[in-house]
């Protein structure tokens, strides 16, 4: 057996009950093949041994009381999968499906996307299965303290960073760094997607949005095409679905399509993304409420319709992990979709991926395509430590130019290892060899 096959025996005996690490550490492991079987010194090295194993897993108890004085007990975690490159780097998610699984894919594909981004970041990931959906703003407070009064004694602004993904944004940031502060006693970039007064960056609520936008916008200029008159279909509606819609229709293309947990809107003439965003981001109400604003679009319910199910020629799918399968890579392409941009980590099952591959879909993977957000974390960081603020433009440009820069690794890559316009193969060979170099400088550690 090769040195691929032993290490995927060795994972899946380890680690049973872990369907979306294994599908996420699988799919990485397939990639590198070409890679490692060229070359023993990462065999003798133990490097996909290490590289798989967590360097460390922290899982907590998270008591808080709720509105009615009842106390509730939740399960916080934080994987953090290697410091290599740099301090562990990656959001927390709130979320009820939230588990060991799901965290550890999660932070197992921050350590190819954060070494992409050119940024010196190591890889990890948290969270909690608790629901922010229907909670007070203060149940939403008490818990987020008690996390942090767990959390603190393992994060710090040169150990690990954290932020936000599914259901942390600026609210649950903002009582994450308070608690923080006061027990370190200390205003330091511990997190990112902190506020501008209080040490935020601006451009960090757009960025994974805009840095999705930016690198199929590279891919499509690169023949001479543009966004200018495609129809899109965005699945999500939330902070990556939300920036992603904005730069596509700023850059001329209509969004046709956004969704939620319960179902989906269709509106031909273009989402309007003032009612999204007052829906979403200041009400927090269900997407129901867009059909009722607007009579002209059309709402499906999640178990009657998908959002894949219409006519486009780019799909940017920014919900959740496997929310694309194999039959709506079917539908997309029957109707004529040509590019498949992931906003959000592993949306699309892998059999879809290598079905939309097959079919000439220009395909980007999550860690290449949704990189802008923990991109400007890392500028963040920067500016935290320089202790100054760099302007919207100053920071955008940067963001601009890494999406860019990604681009041409993972096109090079895919090229060096045969396989061009693999941006799959492309993504997982240039990420891991610069976290890869890493770890035989240093030792066996
Ligand atoms: P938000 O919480 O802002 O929005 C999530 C959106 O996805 C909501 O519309 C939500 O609908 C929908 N969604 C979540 N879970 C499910 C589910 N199980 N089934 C159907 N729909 C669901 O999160 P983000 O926009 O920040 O994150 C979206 C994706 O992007 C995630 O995969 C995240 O890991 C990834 N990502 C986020 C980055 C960031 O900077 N925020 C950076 C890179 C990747 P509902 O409200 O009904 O739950
Ligand atoms: O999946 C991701 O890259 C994020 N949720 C952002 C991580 C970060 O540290 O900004």
């Amino acid at each position: 057996m090769s040195y691929v096959d032993n290490i995927i025996v060795d994972l899946e005996k380890k680690n049973p009950h872990e369907p979306e690490f294994l599908q996420a550490a699988k799919e990485v492991l397939d990639s590198l093949r070409a890679v490692v079987d060229r070359d023993g010194q990462y065999e003798k090295a133990g490097l996909l041994e290490r590289l798989v194993e967590p360097e460390r897993i922290i899982q907590f108890r998270v008591p808080w009381m709720d509105d009615l004085g009842k106390v509730r007990v939740n399960r916080g975690y934080r994987v953090q999968f290697s410091s290599a490159i740099g301090p562990y780097k990656g959001g927390l998610r709130l979320h009820p499906s939230v588990n060991l699984s799901i965290i550890k894919f999660l932070g197992f594909e921050q350590i190819f996307k954060n070494s992409l981004t050119g940024l010196p970041i190591g890889g990890g990931k948290g969270g909690s299965d608790f629901d922010p959906k229907g909670k007070s703003d203060n149940e939403v407070m008490r818990f987020c303290q008690s996390f942090m009064t767990e959390l603190h004694r393992h994060i710090g602004p040169d150990t690990d960073v954290p932020a936000g993904d599914i259901g942390v944004g600026g609210r649950e940031i903002g009582f994450l760094f308070g608690q923080y502060r006061r027990l370190a006693n200390a205003f330091e970039g511990v997190l990112t997607g902190k506020g501008l007064p209080w040490g935020g960056s601006l451009t960090r609520t757009e960025a994974t949005g805009y840095g999705l936008v930016y690198m199929v916008e590279e891919y499509l200029n690169r023949s001479g095409d543009s966004f200018k008159g495609k129809k899109i279909s965005i699945s999500g509606s939330g902070n990556v679905a939300i920036f992603a819609a904005e730069k596509a229709k700023e850059l001329g293309a209509t969004v046709l399509t956004m969704s939620d947990s319960n179902g989906v809107i269709y509106h031909k003439s273009g989402i309007n993304l003032d009612t999204i965003k007052e829906i979403k981001l200041e009400k927090r109400e269900r997407l129901t409420a867009y059909a009722k604003a607007h009579s002209d679009a059309v709402y499906t319910e999640a178990d009657k319709g998908r959002v894949w199910d219409s006519e486009c020629d780019i799909a940017l799918p920014s919900a959740t992990q496997n929310e694309l399968n194999l039959d709506d890579a079917k539908h997309l392409t029957a109707k004529g979709c040509k590019v498949v941009g992931e906003g959000a980590n592993m949306p699309t099952t892998r059999e879809a991926a290598e079905y939309l591959q097959a079919q000439g879909v220009t395909f980007f993977p999550g860690k290449a395509a949704n990189a802008g957000g923990v991109a400007v974390s890392a500028l963040e960081m920067a500016q935290n430590s320089a202790r100054l603020s760099w302007t919207f433009e100053e920071v955008d440009s940067r963001l601009k130019n890494i999406m860019i820069g990604i681009f041409h690794n993972a096109d090079e890559a895919a090229k060096e290892y045969g396989k061009p316009g693999d941006y799959i193969l492309g993504a997982n060979v240039a990420g891991f060899k610069k976290v890869a170099r890493a770890m035989l400088d240093q030792g066996l550690i």
